[in-house]
């Protein structure tokens, strides 16, 4: 492996509408961009990614600086040491990743920086490397909670009107029944529909969520805390939608454990969130062996973080459509080429890497801080 360097910045991109979800809202994109810089046969390369941890310990208990302390101290310099090492260098970086425990979104994050770069130095889409097979992934659009039913429904009539086919609404004790209802009301039972609650249900609440299936939804997301497998597997056992995890997913063995204990009929893969690409395939791999259909989850990614999970989700057991929507759900101005909905589909991009084309000014103009590592 040749020398690296890796630059952190910070980033925030304004969102073009709030995201409010059981657990906060935001009004900016804040994210942690990673260039890992190296000479590749014909010149420097740069490999690029985003990590998808936010300011503060909101969906993780990894946040943005942390995650940066965790590169600077212990990740980028365990990457040097493996690079200095004979061998390959992505399969070994990886053995040495699932040394250290637990920081799954760091360890994306850097992962997925040095898979971007060896990519684009040997001229391979991520997408071919992956497996991928699809030149067209069927997506939806994730709704975050308004302030009233009928501003939820003139978002979600505007999304149906830009194409998108199938609509995940987010829900919490108070913002559930009735914007579930008044969506079914307004746009039919034959809009694929499914709601995220992102844990803020208790076992106590399973009485009031078995109520849910009068609305034949497509599933529901994440109802209980991220380590009570249990009672979602007992709202599995009673609910014939299908239930779906999505923060208990944190690695292949809490997939293989999920599975198991049937704790789960579908799973949001979030490549950030498991550790990167890799695990992301390989907890694609288990699930398709289960019979369990998946999804390509989201985190509100910017461009770069956007075309790598259209390759992911280009595997054939990504039966689900994922959360990936078009740039302009997102922004106004993103950091690279735009991706725009075509039937309700998005097409991953074909170039080496993950084959976003980073536009370097817009990136400087995120920016408000940058470590070199
Ligand atoms: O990227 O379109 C997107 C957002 C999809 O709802 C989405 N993600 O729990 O699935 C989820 C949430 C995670 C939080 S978004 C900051
Ligand atoms: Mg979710």
């Amino acid at each position: 492996m040749r020398p690296f360097e890796v630059e952190l910045r910070r980033a925030a991109l304004p969102l073009v509408r709030p995201f409010r979800t059981s657990r906060g809202a935001e009004t900016d994109k804040h994210v942690l961009l990673l260039q890992w810089r190296t000479e590749g046969p014909h010149g420097p390369v740069s490999g690029w990614a985003e990590c998808g941890a936010d300011p503060e310990p909101t969906y993780y208990p990894e946040y943005i600086d942390t995650v940066t302390r965790a590169l600077v101290d212990v990740l980028v310099p365990m990457a040097r040491e493996v690079a200095a090492a004979d061998g390959p260098f992505l399969p070994r970086l990886r053995t040495a990743l699932d040394d250290v425990p637990g920081m799954p979104l760091a360890k994306a994050a850097l992962e997925s920086a040095a898979l971007d770069a060896e990519l684009r130095a040997a001229g391979m889409p991520l997408s071919t490397y992956l497996g991928g097979h699809r030149d067209r992934i069927p997506v939806g659009v994730s709704v975050g909670i308004a302030d009233s039913i009928d501003d939820l429904l003139d978002w979600v009539g505007g999304y149906l009107e830009d194409g998108y086919h199938r609509v995940k609404l987010k829900v919490r004790p108070g913002w559930d029944v009735e914007p579930v209802r008044a969506v079914r009301e307004a746009f039919g039972d034959d809009l694929p529909l499914q709601v995220d609650a992102n844990q803020a249900y208790r076992t106590s609440d399973i009485p009031h969520l078995l109520t849910f299936e009068r609305f034949g939804l497509l599933l529901i997301e994440q109802p209980f805390p991220a380590d009570d497998l249990l009672a979602h597997a007992r709202l599995a056992a009673d609910l014939r939608t299908p239930v779906c995890l999505d923060e208990s997913i944190t690695s292949l063995g809490s997939a293989a454990a999920a599975i198991a204990l049937r704790a789960t009929d579908a799973i949001n893969i979030k490549p950030a969130r498991v550790g990167g690409y890799l695990t992301a395939r390989s907890i694609h791999d288990l699930a398709a062996a289960h019979g369990i259909p998946c999804f390509c989850g989201g985190m509100l990614e910017t461009g770069v973080g956007r075309a790598m999970n259209l390759a992911l989700a280009g595997l054939p057991n990504f039966t689900l459509p994922g959360d990936i929507s078009a740039t302009s759900r997102y922004f106004a101005q993103d950091i690279t080429q735009s991706f725009e909905l075509v039937d309700s589909c998005l097409v991953p991009p074909t170039g080496p890497g993950s084959g976003a084309d980073v536009d370097l000014d817009a990136v400087e103009e995120v920016t408000s801080a940058r470590i070199t590592c």
